[in-house]
């Protein structure tokens, strides 16, 4: 089919409050700020992508992203779209690469520029990607908190049906996170996998500690435990413990991905990350090893959730679970048809539906070109 193009662009913008608090490099949120971004065609299909830089992990300001957004928008409409966007293979770099746009703006112009495509072919975005793409993603459940709360979470979860369960370590003394996984790894005991991030909280002792103290548990793999990366081959040869970049990919071409030890899993952002295509590349840099792709979630609205989901169904690792479990920290939506998990997962062709309903009386228009 031919190439749609962008008759008209809408931004708005959202705030979100949280109903507990989200903390983000040491800072506490109650609240997460965004961009939605709607694309219209000529035949009068719409589609929607989101820029919500995340504070503490973003470079750029959401301010900065609005501003780049509002000049690059009216530039974009009424051009003949390039034909192989559908690829994720360098055509988005192409059209958009010398415009620098921040990592989280790509991501929201890739996702309705893609989803606008979808739209004319009646097809969910991971159609127009993939032929077949699963019909349900499995999600990881997310686990942050002390001891008590964290417990209670963990049974809730398995009660839900949930066979992933990531855990955030390293806020506190090792001895006490190893006691705390301990006994978060017997409440979960075979019903679920078991995923750890430290994000960089670790020294190489600390993290030597850790990993020897938990050999037995079977954890699935740990995210970026080092305070310096560059530590992490010897970590690696230190123990057999499976080891995840998330972090570390932003420092990195997918390129570099080959000469590094084989990871168990790598967790892409595209909204750190700078899009889908970026993302695309790291995904077909490890397609020939046994390391996991994931897909991950940066505290996205619904929109964004959605389009990650029908992303991992196009290019994580069959079957296996994404870090999309999220909204649960949003106290309001922005589609009046909320995306619904269900023994743990997405069902893709109700999250599709779902996606469409975005519900626009709670936004704040900021363009319409
Ligand atoms: O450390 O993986 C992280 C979200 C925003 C920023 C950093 C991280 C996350 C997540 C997403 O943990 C949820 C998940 O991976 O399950
Ligand atoms: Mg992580």
């Amino acid at each position: 089919m031919d190439p749609v193009n962008i008759v008209g662009a809408t931004l708005f913008r959202y705030r979100l409050s949280l109903t507990r608090p989200l903390y983000l490099g040491g800072q506490r949120h109650m609240s997460r700020d965004g961009l939605l971004l709607r694309f219209r065609s000529a035949s009068g299909s719409f589609a929607w992508g989101e820029a919500a830089p995340l504070p503490g992990f973003s470079e750029e300001t959401l301010d900065e992203t609005q501003a780049e957004l509002v000049e690059i928008l009216p530039e974009l409409l009424n051009v003949e779209m390039l034909d192989d966007l559908t690829s994720l293979d360098q055509a988005f770099e192409r059209w958009l690469g010398a415009t620098l746009l921040p990592p989280s703006a790509v991501f929201a112009i890739e996702t309705a520029a893609l989803g606008l495509q979808a739209a004319e072919e009646s097809t969910p975005l991971a159609g127009l990607l993939i032929d077949n793409p699963p019909k349900v993603i499995p999600v990881n459940g997310l686990v942050v908190g002390n001891a008590e709360t964290a417990a209670r979470r963990v049974t809730d979860l398995l009660d839900d049906g949930f066979r992933a369960i990531k855990i955030k370590v390293g806020r506190q003394p090792v001895d006490k996170d190893i006691a705390f996984v301990r006994s978060l790894a017997t409440l979960i005991a075979a019903r679920a996998v078991l995923r750890l991030d430290a994000n960089r909280a670790w020294s190489l002792p600390d993290a030597v500690t850790f990993v020897d103290a938990t050999a037995d548990l079977g954890i699935e793999y740990i995210e970026e435990p080092l305070a310096d990366p560059d530590e992490l081959p010897m970590l690696m040869e230190r123990t057999p413990v499976p080891f995840a970049l998330d972090e570390s990919l932003r420092e990195l071409n997918p390129t570099d991905l080959s000469g590094l030890p084989p990871f168990a899993a790598i967790v892409l952002k595209p909204t750190l990350l700078g899009g889908l295509e970026r993302c695309a590349a790291f995904a077909r840099a490890v397609k020939e090893r046994e390391t996991k792709v994931v897909i991950s979630s940066s505290f996205e609205s619904s929109v964004g959730i959605a389009t990650l989901a029908q992303f991992a169904a196009a290019f994580g690792t069959p079957d296996t679970p994404h870090g999309l479990e999220t909204l649960g920290w949003f106290e309001r939506d922005v589609l009046s048809e909320s995306l619904r998990l269900h023994q743990g997962c997405f069902e893709m062709d109700r999250l599709h539906r779902a996606a469409a309903t975005v519900d626009t009386r709670f936004l704040q228009e900021v363009l319409d070109v």
